[in-house]
């Protein structure tokens, strides 16, 4: 099926539905708010029939940690929350037809049915399982609710789904020492039954509708991804858990159990379409169930697989919905070279910036364009968002637009004047501003939006090197004709702009369209020429962009060093305590040597193990070491390490581990080389 071509009568968008714990960051809008809000304005200005749906993803454990931390109900973080999220992105110009919830009853109804549907046909394992339960709080321990030591790093604050720092997916059984995050007590294991989504049986028809179906027209990130899972062998996956809040699962004796929050949270996208229908009087079902209709997901790179994998399995389970055409998933967007984090409020977060910036939504939403994570993380620097203001926008779409306006106001008193008879110049630059729109429009229907923007900017830089070249303040005294012509050919192309802008920029191109007396920013009509014809009467010329200074600028900057020094002060760790005593003999049984690294992979499918070859001195051997997120492979080769040699040897991802090298942990969180400080030869002994 050649999915480019298909022409589809109407567009389903979705956008990743941000948990209601918290604001949200430049990374969440670089990643997919804005890049989706883009491809909506551009699909509803071609005259396209869309459905642009967000809302806050509601339940889940972190939103049930925070809530006891905070000792508040779940209902009141995700209330507190919901509204701030959806006020920002209204702000932003982020343009949903319809911004939910799943907390809503409409939700609620949705996914229960689209769980006892799935039962009913069998869909599910049924399965019981030995699960952790802490005795003092009564409550079953799932993800998060869980502790303790990875028996892969050996790291001693691991949570039962994930441990962050080697990123071994775990299940709570896996943990050592597990402890109770709720009480702190050792938990007792107790039987439970949970339902389980077969995610083997789908294998066949995903490789077919992905790895042959989508293999030319999804992102290579993407692609990778679903391919790499598949190829590791998918397998049956829980779809309920042992917890309070959250959609009940609607079966009878099940008491305290809900359906797993990434089961519910897609089904969401469902749900808010249905609330839309309600609202509008419309109907919701050609959205989900026609094949006219193309369902693209915009999300970040770590829920790929839940957007490709799990949820279309759920989907073609079910049997009625249609499956998404593409999933054009961003990677990272890092803030002044580190990772954008959450717990440690280094973020720029949204409704902070608009106290802040107050009328430079559009700089912004540019700047994270421009800058957007499309095929590699990507960083964001307030230098960076201060030159591309400064010497984009203001010098040149500003600079433009301003000395059109402003000269045909001097000149023709706002009217735009006859274009008389033009030369090959005047004609080449017309020829070229036509092909923008296409040039633009082809761009972001292929999700690429840096080079739309890209386009769009030089669209602005034909305007001004023509008005550069003709000069037409110099011309008027002896050619008032020419100096018509010259501002009624850049007239044309100030229209243009004001169109071509809007998806990206669209409180600027309302502003602009405003000052040129234009009504709809109608994509189509952009491709026309003449978009002013003579006589036409402006509006009142203004300012578009304005200067944005350093001190606007340093005060961000030391915003964020305040942070840095918060989180070191706060992160001074309140040392573990020391261990039990041993004896000389048992510290003489480990045999610790100097080596060096030799060569450095990423294990494959893992976001923080690296595969190692050391030096020993003895011999040269492997170690998986979870360092990932801390090294690059290719900036620690010929590092020198100090090692312990004589651990026995462990699988990790089907790679057999000899040894494991010693790291520091710094207050930042980083993990640190313990190494020789003289040149040593591999293989000495570490004393
Ligand atoms: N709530 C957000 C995240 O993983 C998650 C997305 C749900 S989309 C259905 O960042
Ligand atoms: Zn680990």
């Amino acid at each position: 099926m050649d999915f480019k071509n298909k022409h589809f009568k109407r567009y389903t968008i979705t956008s990743a539905l941000p948990y209601a714990n918290g604001p949200v960051h430049i990374g969440h809008l670089a990643g997919v708010y804005v890049p989706a809000d883009i491809y909506a304005r551009y699909l509803r200005m071609k005259g396209e029939d869309v459905l642009f749906i967000g809302g806050s993803d509601e339940h889940g454990v972190p939103i049930t940690i925070k809530a006891r931390q905070q000792g508040i109900s779940p209902q009141e973080v995700v209330d507190k929350y919901h509204f701030m999220i959806k006020d920002s992105f209204e702000k932003l110009g982020i343009s949903f037809d319809v911004y939910s919830r799943t907390s809503s009853p409409v939700h609620h109804e949705t996914a229960s049915d689209f769980f006892k549907t799935l039962y009913e046909k069998g869909e599910f394992i049924e399965k019981f399982s030995q699960q952790y339960y802490d005795e003092d709080a009564k409550h079953f321990l799932a993800d998060r609710y869980i502790t303790g030591t990875c028996p892969h790093c050996g790291n001693e604050n691991a949570y039962g789904d994930q441990c962050e720092r080697c990123g071994t997916s775990l299940s709570p059984l896996d943990l050592i020492n597990p402890r109770s995050a709720l009480s702190g007590n050792v938990p007792v294991l107790r039987e439970t039954k949970h339902w389980y989504l077969p995610l083997d049986k789908a294998e066949g028809w995903l490789r077919e509708w992905i790895l042959e179906g989508h293999k030319d027209d999804w992102k290579t990130n993407v692609y990778g991804q679903c391919k790499s899972w598949i190829d590791q062998g998918l397998q049956p996956r829980a779809v309920t858990r042992d917890l309070d809040w959250g959609v009940k699962v609607p079966l009878p004796d099940t008491d305290g159990k809900v359906l797993y929050v990434w089961f519910d949270a897609p089904i969401g996208y469902i749900s808010a379409a249905r609330e839309w229908a309600e609202a509008t009087g419309k109907k919701w079902e050609p959205y989900w169930k026609s094949d006219e209709s193309k369902l693209v997901h915009f999300i970040g790179k770590d829920n790929i697989v839940f957007h490709c994998i799990i949820f279309p399995a759920m989907l073609h389970s079910e049997g009625s919905y249609i499956l998404p055409e593409n999933v054009p998933a961003n990677e990272f967007l890092n803030l002044e070279g580190e990772k954008i984090s959450t717990s440690r409020n280094w973020a720029v977060w949204l409704h902070e910036y608009l106290l802040e910036f107050p009328g430079k939504e559009d700089v912004l939403r540019y700047v994270l364009t421009a800058n957007a994570p499309e095929t590699k993380d990507n960083d964001f620097t307030w230098k960076d968002f201060q030159t591309r203001n400064n010497s984009e926008l203001l010098a040149i779409f500003g600079n433009f637009v301003n000395r059109t306006l402003v000269l045909t106001q001097k000149y023709f008193e706002g009217v735009v004047p006859p274009m008389g008879h033009i030369n090959e110049s005047d004609k080449e630059t017309l020829k070229q501003m036509d092909a923008f729109p296409e040039l633009i429009g082809k761009s972001v229907e292929n999700y690429r939006f840096r080079e739309a923007l890209n386009e769009l900017m030089n669209l602005a830089r034909l305007g001004n090197k023509y008005l550069t070249d003709n000069e037409p303040w110099k011309t008027f005294k002896t050619d008032p004709q020419r100096t018509a012509t010259v501002l009624a050919v850049s007239l044309q192309l100030v229209a243009k702009l004001a169109i071509v802008s809007a998806p990206f920029l669209p409180f600027t191109s309302a502003k602009l369209r405003i000052m040129i007396s234009m009504d709809a920013a109608d994509w189509n009509a952009a491709k026309q020429t003449l978009l002013l014809p003579d006589g036409h009467v402006l509006g009142e010329t203004g300012f578009l962009f304005e200067r944005i200074e350093d001190e606007a600028i340093q005060r961000q900057i030391t915003k964020l060093q305040e942070t840095k020094l918060a989180n070191q002060q706060v992160a001074q760790p309140a040392l573990k305590p020391q261990k039990e005593l041993i004896t000389y003999e048992d510290f003489a049984r480990m045999d610790i040597r100097t080596g060096t690294i030799l060569t450095a992979e990423i294990v494959p499918k893992t976001q923080k193990l690296l595969k190692l070859t050391i030096d020993t001195g003895l011999d040269q051997r492997t170690v998986v070491s979870g360092i990932a997120e801390h090294y690059k492979p290719e900036e620690i080769i010929g590092q020198k390490v100090c090692m312990l040699v004589n651990l026995a040897p462990r699988q990790l991802k089907g790679i057999t581990s000899n040894g494991m090298i010693l790291m520091a942990e710094n207050s930042e969180g980083k993990l640190c080389f313990v190494e020789p400080t003289a040149d040593f030869h591999n293989g000495s002994d570490v004393k």
